[in-house]
């Protein structure tokens, strides 16, 4: 028995300014009900663009007050170090809150608190080792110094499929930076970004640096994006709305970060080893039901492996427990609303009207009350199908088949997206080829979803613009500002 259990009353958020939690100025709420389970679970503030421009304005003001960017890195550091250590004490609470927002498996929840103290941590690293550059190389009478400082009011837009752990890729790097925020969770998931308010304010963030408001992307997102306050945006979405936000970033060319959807490849060669990455294929499509941007959906495996492959994949999916995402055992929990379950559910016919074969799966999971789909995997899959392009964040696997290194390269790079891709081969060779030949920000050899907070992730082409963690994140929060000194000559 699982000792996480639906609330009985749901829980009630307020909005974070200025360091105190208030409600919308128009009183109104929103209300979440439990992909899971159907009860509501959470009643949020309706912010509305005046609360948004009033959160927009207490985090310029603090901005101006240059208070948190003057702090020296290692009083930085030690506020962010602290906020990881709450948000490793709370794992329990945010990650039930998570669950029952998301229809997220509990267990994947528990291990994204995880994940997201331990960019928390790093970026405290981070806080410490700003540093900009001096050239005496221009002339005996000059000195340039090349200074890192923070861009200044950054807006953070995020989604519902990870939310504690994408707002942890971007806000803390941000603050190593010396940047002001304010942030709009997913309206499906606001719970745990609101509670980060008063975890900061407990870790000795000061007033204002953070500020966090539950609603709409109309009004909430558009106005941050749109507003002249605003300095930068970073993004995390659909594709479709990363374009509304670059166009309406160019009100002020603000400075913006995307990370937007995949279709991501996993391209297996005949020389793999078939019982070694089985596991990884299957946890690759069926983590977080399939609502993950870097979800392994296409395999493009050699024609020559094909038939082996598909019966041991389809042998291990069918073990893939799916229901109550409360209980501990279950790998495949709820999806997050009935758009997306239409959506996915539209794949699929989508996918057996051109010609694919359903091999497991398909339909709803009847058992369970709530919004549940099984695991579903398609063989006879043609890279010009819906399915083999589109982005359907859900537990749908497509297999699709090539006899040509080249062939596979063409299919893998096929898509609008460039988010990641793996390759499974023991030729070092062929490796070595893949990896320079595919469009994707991140490529794994032999593995799948690897991620650390020192190694940046991103996407190209379609799937963003700029790149978060690794060393380098904390230059997207950073403008270069070069200073020249001159002074009297200096005899020789
Ligand atoms: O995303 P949206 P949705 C993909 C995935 C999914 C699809 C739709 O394919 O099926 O997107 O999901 C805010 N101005 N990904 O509809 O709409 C919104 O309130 C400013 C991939 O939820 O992009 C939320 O906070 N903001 C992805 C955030 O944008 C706006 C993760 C994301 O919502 C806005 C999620 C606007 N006009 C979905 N409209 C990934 N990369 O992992 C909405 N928002």
């Amino acid at each position: 028995m699982s000792k996480f259990k639906v609330p009985n009353k749901p829980n009630i958020y307020q909005n974070f300014v200025n360091g105190s939690y208030v409600d919308s100025s128009s009183n109104e709420t929103f209300e979440r009900v439990s992909p899971g389970h159907g009860n509501v679970i959470g009643k949020y503030p309706l912010s509305n663009k005046k609360d948004t421009d009033e959160a927009i304005s207490v985090a310029k003001k603090t901005f101006k007050s240059s208070e948190w960017s003057n702090m020296a890195g290692s009083d930085r550091e030690k506020i962010i170090r602290k906020a990881a250590a709450i948000i490793r004490e709370r794992a329990e609470e945010l990650a039930l809150i998570e669950t029952l927002e998301s229809g997220k498996p509990i267990s994947q929840a528990l291990d994204e608190m995880e994940w997201a103290a331990g960019i928390w941590d790093y970026a405290a690293t981070l806080a410490r080792h700003i540093a900009g550059d001096v050239n005496t190389n221009v002339g005996s009478d000059m000195t340039a110094m090349i200074q890192k400082v923070p861009v200044g009011v950054v807006g953070m837009i995020t989604p519902w499929n990870f939310p504690l752990l994408i707002i942890s890729q971007k806000l803390p790097i941000a603050l190593a930076a010396g940047c002001t925020a304010v942030i709009k969770p997913s309206e499906m998931t606001p719970g745990t970004t609101l509670l980060l308010g008063g975890i900061l304010k407990e870790a000795g963030l000061p007033d204002g640096v953070v500020n966090i408001l539950s609603g709409y992307g109309d009004p909430v997102g558009m106005t941050l994006a749109a507003s002249e306050e605003v300095d930068m945006i970073t993004f995390t979405g659909s594709t479709a709305v990363g374009k509304h936000i670059v166009r309406a970033a160019a009100n002020n060319l603000k400075k913006v970060e995307l990370e937007l959807g995949g279709k991501n490849p996993q391209i297996i060669f005949p020389d793999a080893d078939i019982d070694a990455l089985i596991d990884a294929v299957v946890f690759g499509i069926y983590f977080n039901m399939g609502e993950c941007c870097n979800s392994g959906s296409r395999i493009i495996i050699h024609e020559s492996v094909a038939k082996g492959f598909e019966e041991k994949v389809i042998e291990h999916a069918k073990k893939v427990k799916t229901g109550d995402p409360l209980d501990p055992s279950v790998k495949v929990g709820a999806i997050i609303n009935n758009m997306q379950f239409d959506k996915i559910m539209e794949y699929i016919n989508s996918g057996i009207s051109q010609g694919a074969t359903v091999k497991l799966g398909g339909k709803p999971l009847d058992s369970e009350k709530g919004n549940y789909i099984e695991p579903t995997i398609f063989s006879d899959v043609k890279p010009d199908m819906d399915i083999a392009c589109d982005e359907i964040f859900g537990p749908v696997l497509s297999i699709l088949k090539f006899k040509t290194i080249e062939e596979a390269i063409e299919i893998a790079n096929g898509t609008e997206y460039g988010l990641s891709a793996g390759v499974w081969t023991k030729d070092l060779d062929t490796a070595m080829i893949m990896t320079r030949k595919i469009e994707a920000g991140t490529v794994w050899v032999n593995n799948w979803m690897s991620g650390y907070p020192e190694i940046p992730f991103g996407g190209m082409k379609q799937s963003g613009l700029g790149r978060e963690l690794g060393p380098h994140a904390i230059d997207e929060f950073m403008e270069i500002k070069s200073v020249l000194i001159k002074t009297g000559a200096t005899p020789g």
